[in-house]
């Protein structure tokens, strides 16, 4: 895979300003990822911090066409989309559903569900903020254990996040990608494979949230590189079945160098009540994945 920025295509399909909070680890991945994509595709998004930063109808910030579907539609959206463009025998074209993890992990699923049980040749793209924060930071099934959201704001989150990578797995798709908004290069290629195969195809995002995370927008690349570096989030892909690491996972993987998980959530408010027993099913939890990463790498 190319390690290089300079590889990275010069077309912006993001014009200057757009509507997003500064800091937004979605628009600094939905940058690259338009990239990657090119004119050639149309998009489909539900209800979300998405909507917002495209802008409000007449004016947008995004030159490359979107369709509103409804917020649990998304998967049905881009299934109508491919049936319109196979009528109009076009087949030059690739449909990106991108949703949130509340439109993918909760309300979503059971139309990527059928998508994917269909093989439908697409993508769909979760950018995952790990909360409803388009409405007011919201817990989902993708909110960590020991975060303070304002559906849970006293006690905090309670239970591990789900594991969405896993449940695309087990629907036999040929693509599926972990990335990081605040690792471009590796997001940028995935996505570039991603356009070249056939059949349905699933990327999720890790997208650090200033206003949701509570921390300073400044720091949205540090939050994002600290989550690979503690194996909160695992970079890797997995392509006709085969899995690999990539990236910064990859790396860490071959030194051995993990850092504690305690090293990322110290630096968000949103942890800020979180007990020590809690600090340490995370940290159980982490592991127990990265040991199992690692033996699939090495198989
Ligand atoms: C059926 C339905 N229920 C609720 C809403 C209100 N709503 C709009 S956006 C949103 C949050 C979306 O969360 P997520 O998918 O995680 O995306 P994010 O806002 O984090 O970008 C909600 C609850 C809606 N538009 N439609
Ligand atoms: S609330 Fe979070 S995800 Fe939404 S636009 Fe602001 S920074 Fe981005």
């Amino acid at each position: 895979m190319p390690e290089s920025l300079f590889k990275v295509n010069i077309e912006e399909y993001m014009l200057p300003g757009n509507r997003a909070c500064s800091g937004c680890g979605l628009s600094l991945a939905y940058r690259y990822a338009l990239k990657a994509l090119r004119k050639n595709t149309i998009l489909t998004i539900p209800a979300s911090c998405l909507t917002v930063l495209h802008g409000l109808y007449p004016t947008t910030s995004v030159v490359i066409p979107c369709l509103n579907c409804a917020f649990a539609s998304t998967g049905a959206s881009a299934s109508g989309i491919l049936a319109g463009l196979k009528a109009l025998n076009r087949q030059d074209i690739t449909v990106v559903a991108f949703a949130g993890d509340g439109g993918t992990f909760d309300i979503g699923i059971q139309s990527l569900s059928g998508a994917a049980e269909r093989e439908t040749d697409f993508i769909f793209v979760c950018y995952d903020n790990e909360g409803y924060m388009n409405t007011g930071t919201q817990r989902s099934s993708a909110t960590p254990i020991g975060a303070l959201t304002t559906t849970t704001p006293f006690l905090t989150k309670q239970e591990h996040k789900k594991d969405m990578l896993k449940i695309m797995e087990a629907h036999d798709i040929p693509y599926l990608a972990s990335v990081s908004s605040s690792y471009p290069v590796d997001l940028y290629d995935k996505f570039v494979k991603a356009k070249r195969i056939k059949g349905t195809r699933y990327i999720q995002i890790s997208a650090p949230c200033p206003p949701g995370w509570v921390y300073p927008p400044r720091d949205t690349v540090k939050i994002g590189r600290l989550a690979v570096e503690t194996g909160m989030v695992v970079l890797f892909e997995i392509e006709d079945g085969k899995f690999q690491l990539t990236g910064r996972s990859k790396t860490l993987a071959q030194r051995g160098n993990k850092l504690p998980v305690i090293a990322y959530i110290e630096r968000q408010g949103r942890f800020s009540k979180i007990s020590a027993e809690q600090v340490a099913q995370l940290q159980n939890w982490v592991d127990t994945r990265w040991e199992e990463y690692l033996r699939r790498a090495s198989t």
